[in-house]
């Protein structure tokens, strides 16, 4: 291990030392690149005391040589992380170049981040701190230095030789090598410098910005990937329009390439000029996507583009600020998928990922702010919480400031902060002042950590007095922080009365403002259901005491459909919650217990749900019961595998209920199939049928298993196909293995679609998965290396088998220990992640949590721990201690 140091925020000191430019001369070679850095420094006059020692981070390097304005240095000072030039050696100068030769092995370099090999082709990955791996430097955010790279590649191996910027110069040199120069005329942090270097099929269009500048657009994939990239690059187009037309702001170099790499440690990045993207998130057509991967392809390149503004043009000052660019870019690329798709869908995708991970990750030992205070591994806070929490954080401005407000905040933002390294406070304070606005309560969001929780109560109405609505707000304490206070909430709401006909409400844009703990609203009717939190519009936890019949009268009358669709879930929830603690409270817990709904609740889900005949969307969502992980949000002390069963038992019981009328639409619905075309319609039709195949195979006879065949046989495309196996997953476990097989037979030579038929043999409910994943591991499309394949097996076992990773014995927690333990020495990035579920350990039972701390305890005395995972798991080890 090296040393875990952590950093905090409130340690921040701006640079003594600037680097206005750098000169690379990269050499590749697959053991020993040779990095030549020239760098052009100077004292930054805007700091008071000028007595320090230039300290130049790097990590993993082999040095050459020093040169201080042309001469030899011998004086500099090298540990195992920097190079130290003295104050000494450099006090007389106000500015000088410095030249620094190092060598670095591409090849062994299984972290993939800084320069690796990979497939073939080099690949760089800088964000946060991998810049240090290439050569010695400034490695912060707030250093901003203008690049000049020049590579030297051979040129029958390596046809496209890619930095950040624009290409001046590709000549031969007296070696008979090839040397690429690019320019890059954007002062940027080193974080955003990327190298790419392959023999890739090329995809070439253009787009030409709203003030009329030509800007060539350039694909690289996998050779013979060339036609899955056509979905890839009109997603980029439209994210160049939409920045245009919605925020103002237009590309602004000559040229924007999008790399398409299979070993990556995340989903893209946004590299100026120069995106390098996980293939999973470029590749894509009928045949080997589905429209979930359709809609997150189109999500991500816009992500990656709106980063050109916000983080690239104005980045961050310090990596704690990291949600000023993540949480923006994040709510950016939300409502871009909301104007290009669907806004409801993309707003359930969203809450989802806050009430499964967000909120977990809250009540757990890694709990943060969305600008954290402390941080050992920086690669560790690329959280939901910075990224998603984030960006509802910036939702929140949106609702209380409205669309022309929020418009005039980001105006004045890149006014006042284009070309800086600036803070969040940076951010708020531009909406704010464009605004007249009062935001100081608001930027508690920004320093507390933790899920604030929302009760209200109705205070019925009396002779005198019209009927309350009475809030108060509360937020437990948090792993980080003990004292919390209330925070600023804009709860959107409307009332229904108990005939379905809606209350006028005298609010402004339907919006309560709960900025004290306790307040109250008075609504002007004799009696009325509350339908609080529309769409999501702060993020808590609300409390209200619902009857069952409640909710089915807001699922039926509720104005707005993301509260129907919310309303569901908590019907589901509750139905599943019901059986669960019954199934706890029955002396022997092996016996099954049969579920029982009531019919009446049958009678109005199905009336509901035939009502719904011509809006596929929202009747889909409906259709969808909540995942075991939101279930786990409104319960404590769980026993996982019990929750499991009665889930199942639920959905079995409504299954069942319903069987006839899911029976008879769906076929209906499969008369109308069409052939595959990715848009809002028929994705909507294929997601349907899907839904409504996937809750009749909770109900296992034969007619359904024949179903689900024939969905398969006659599938055109993989959103099908999957929908046909996820189908057979919960029905039949023969009739699941031989489909799947089949599946291999035709997939096996295609990594990406290979990576779903990973997921889905680790999510099933075998009771030798073990065994199983083992033998999937010595697969020849599996590489340990590949952080794809590592997380479709390792990962989504850990995360969504619950009955196998929770299993009674301990040993999905100990395979998964073993698997970290191996996979923390080649990447420890991607082994922190996959700690995840093994470090959650609040809301389940005493069983499960001794069983797991004892795998935590074993990771932990391992010797050469990472600081990645050390963090983690030390943290989720202290937490009970407390
Ligand atoms: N900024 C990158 C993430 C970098 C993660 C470093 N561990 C992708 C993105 O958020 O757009
Ligand atoms: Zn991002």
């Amino acid at each position: 291990m090296t040393q875990s140091i952590s950093k905090k925020r409130s340690d921040y000191r701006a640079p003594e030392y600037l680097i206005d430019t750098i000169n690379l001369f990269v050499r590749l070679h697959p053991t020993e690149t040779s990095v030549v850095s020239e760098l052009n420094i100077r004292l930054n006059t805007s700091v008071e005391r000028h007595d320090a020692d230039l300290c130049l981070d790097g990590q993993d390097l082999q040095l050459k040589a020093v040169l201080l304005n042309g001469e030899r240095v011998d004086s500099y000072v090298q540990n195992q992380n920097q190079l130290i030039i003295p104050y000494e050696s450099i006090k007389d100068l106000k500015e000088f170049t410095l030249s620094i030769s190092n060598t670095i092995n591409p090849q062994d370099n299984g972290s993939l981040e800084g320069l690796y090999l990979s497939n073939n082709a080099y690949c760089t990955q800088c964000e946060a701190e991998g810049f240090r791996k290439i050569t010695y430097f400034l490695d912060r955010p707030d250093v901003l230095s203008v690049y000049t790279v020049k590579i030297e590649a051979d040129k029958q191996q390596f046809p496209h030789v890619l930095s950040n910027g624009n290409l001046i110069e590709d000549t031969t040199n007296e070696r008979g090598l090839r040397c690429v120069t690019w320019h890059d005329p954007f002062p940027k942090p080193c974080y955003l410098f990327a190298l790419v270097a392959g023999d890739f099929d090329k995809l070439s269009d253009s787009f030409t910005t709203s003030s009329g500048r030509e800007v060539a657009l350039e694909l690289f994939v996998d050779k013979g990937k060339r036609e899955q990239g056509h979905h890839a690059l009109s997603s980029l187009k439209k994210a160049m329009k939409w920045d245009e037309e919605t925020f103002g702001l237009e590309y602004d170099l000559d040229i924007y390439m999008v790399v398409a790499v299979d070993f990556f440690n995340m989903g893209a990045m946004e590299n100026k000029g120069l995106n390098v993207f996980n293939s999973k998130y470029v590749l894509a057509d009928a045949n080997t996507a589905t429209d979930d991967d359709f809609f997150n392809i189109e999500s991500i390149i816009g992500h990656e583009y709106f980063h050109n503004w916000t983080g690239n043009r104005v980045t961050c000052r310090d990596w704690f600020q990291l949600s000023l660019k993540e949480g923006l870019t994040v709510f950016r690329d939300q409502k871009f998928s909301a104007d290009m798709f669907s806004e409801l869908a993309t707003r359930i995708n969203q809450v989802k990922v806050m009430r499964e991970h967000q909120f977990a990750e809250d009540a757990g030992p890694m709990s943060h702010p969305i600008r954290p205070d402390e941080v050992i591994e920086m690669n560790n806070f690329y959280t939901v919480t910075v990224y998603d929490k984030g960006a509802e954080v910036i939702r929140m401005l949106h609702t209380l400031l409205g669309e022309s407000g929020f418009r005039a905040g980001m105006d004045l933002y890149f006014e006042r902060h284009d070309g800086q390294a600036v803070t969040c406070d940076d951010f708020v304070n531009a909406m704010q002042d464009a605004n007249d606005a009062d935001l100081n309560h608001f930027k508690l969001w920004y320093s507390q950590s933790g899920t604030p929780e929302v009760t209200v109560e109705k205070i019925p109405k009396t002779e005198h007095e019209p009927m309350r609505l009475q809030f108060s707000q509360t937020t437990s304490p948090t792993s980080d922080q003990v004292n919390k206070q209330a925070l600023y909430l804009p709860i959107k709401l409307e009332c229904i009365e108990y005939n379905g006909s809606s209350v006028a409400l005298d609010l402004q844009q339907g919006t309560f403002v709960l900025d004290t703990e306790t307040a109250s609203l008075d609504v002007h009717a004799n009696d009325c259901v509350p339908v609080l939190l529309s769409d999501f519009s702060a993020p808590v936890k609300v409390h209200y005491d619902y009857s069952l019949e409640e909710l089915l009268l807001i699922l039926q009358h509720a104005q707005s459909d993301y509260s129907r669709w919310d309303a569901s879930q908590s019907i589901y929830q509750r139905l599943i919650t019901q059986h669960y603690e019954s199934m706890t409270s029955q002396k022997n817990k092996d016996v099954v217990q049969a579920s029982r709904i009531d019919n009446d609740v049958i009678e109005i889900l199905q009336k509901v749900f035939v009502e719904l005949e011509h809006e596929p969307e929202l009747l889909s969502e409906l259709l969808t019961v909540p995942s075991t992980e939101s279930l786990m949000q409104g319960l404590s002390d769980v026993d996982p595998l019990l929750l499991v069963a009665a889930k199942k038992n639920v959905i079995g019981e409504l299954s069942r209920a319903l069987s006839s009328y899911l029976i008879t639409r769906y076929q209906a619905l499969t008369k109308l199939d069409k052939d595959y075309v990715y848009n809002k319609e028929s994705a909507n039709h294929r997601r349907l049928s899907n839904a409504m195949l996937y809750l009749l195979a909770s109900n296992d006879t034969e007619e359904v298993q024949a179903m689900i065949q024939d969905r398969y046989r006659r599938a055109d495309n993989m959103t099908d196909l999957l929908g046909a196996l996820k189908a057979a997953q919960q029905s039949s476990l023969s009739l699941f293995e031989d489909l799947m097989q089949k599946f291999e037979e035709s997939y096996q030579d295609n990594a990406v679609v290979m990576d779903k038929w990973f997921s889905l043999h680790a999510t099933t409910s075998y009771s030798d998965i073990l065994e199983r994943l083992t033998l999937l591991a010595s697969h020849r499309q599996f590489n340990m290396k590949n952080p794809n394949k590592v997380r479709s097996l390792v990962g989504s076992f850990a995360f969504y088998n619950t009955a196998g990773f929770h299993a009674k014995d301990g040993s999905g927690y100990r395979f998964l220990a073993d698997y970290l333990i191996n996979l923390d020495a080649i990447n420890p990035q991607v082994a922190a992640r996959l700690v995840t579920p093994l470090i959650q350990r609040n809301g389940y039972n005493q069983h499960c949590n001794d069983l797991m701390k004892k795998q935590l305890e074993r990771i932990m005395a391992n010797k050469t721990l990472s600081n990645d995972l050390f963090e983690k798991v030390s943290k989720s080890l202290l937490s009970d201690a407390d």
